[in-house]
């Protein structure tokens, strides 16, 4: 939910107006929403890239997820490995417009370990490539954009700590 969905929801449970601080948080939203658009358009944009940089940064500091034996061997194996790198970029775009994790934690985080344990995923492995996104992405933003992107993304590697 955004500040403003989040805000209204408050507001309404107490019948109340919004408060001068709820405007204050609505106003700071609006006003880096350009920001916050222009990265989810770079993104979105150069996600193949992107997604490919990840890929190769991990299978060099991780060579036995694709070795065989690894979770990821084999061409459909590494190509579901990237999927998911894909989907984790994906949903840090939703955060990045909506200004908010919660996308990110209903869609991809809520029972991840489990999923990937049942799957014999290293969940450090899927952190590792989180991280290789973060990389890539960073290094096509502004130093402000990738700060703010990047908070994004080490939600998402905290949360496969
Ligand atoms: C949008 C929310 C969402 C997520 C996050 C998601 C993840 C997800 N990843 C899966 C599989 C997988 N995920 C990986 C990923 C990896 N293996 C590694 O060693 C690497 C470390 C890593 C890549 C970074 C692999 C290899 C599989 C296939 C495992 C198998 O079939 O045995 C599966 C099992 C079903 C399938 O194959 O599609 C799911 C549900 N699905 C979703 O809908």
């Amino acid at each position: 939910m955004s500040v403003v969905t989040k805000s209204i929801v408050n507001a309404d449970a107490e019948a109340r107006y919004l408060s001068p601080g709820e405007l204050d948080r609505i106003k700071g939203f609006v006003s880096s929403g350009e920001r916050r658009l222009r990265i989810a358009q770079t993104l979105t944009e150069s996600r193949e890239r992107i997604v490919k940089q990840a890929g190769d940064q991990l299978f060099q500091k991780r060579p036995d997820v694709v070795s065989p034996g690894g979770n990821a061997y084999g061409e459909q194996m590494t190509a579901t490995c990237l999927r998911d790198l894909d989907y984790y970029l994906r949903l840090i775009t939703y955060g990045v417009v909506s200004g908010d994790v919660t996308p990110i934690e209903e869609i991809g985080l809520v029972g991840v370990k489990e999923m990937y344990n049942s799957l014999g995923t290293p969940i450090p492995g899927v952190a590792e490539g989180v991280r290789g996104l973060k990389n890539a992405a960073s290094a096509l933003l502004s130093g402000e954009d990738a700060a703010e992107a990047g908070y994004y993304f080490d939600y998402v590697i905290g949360a496969m700590q």
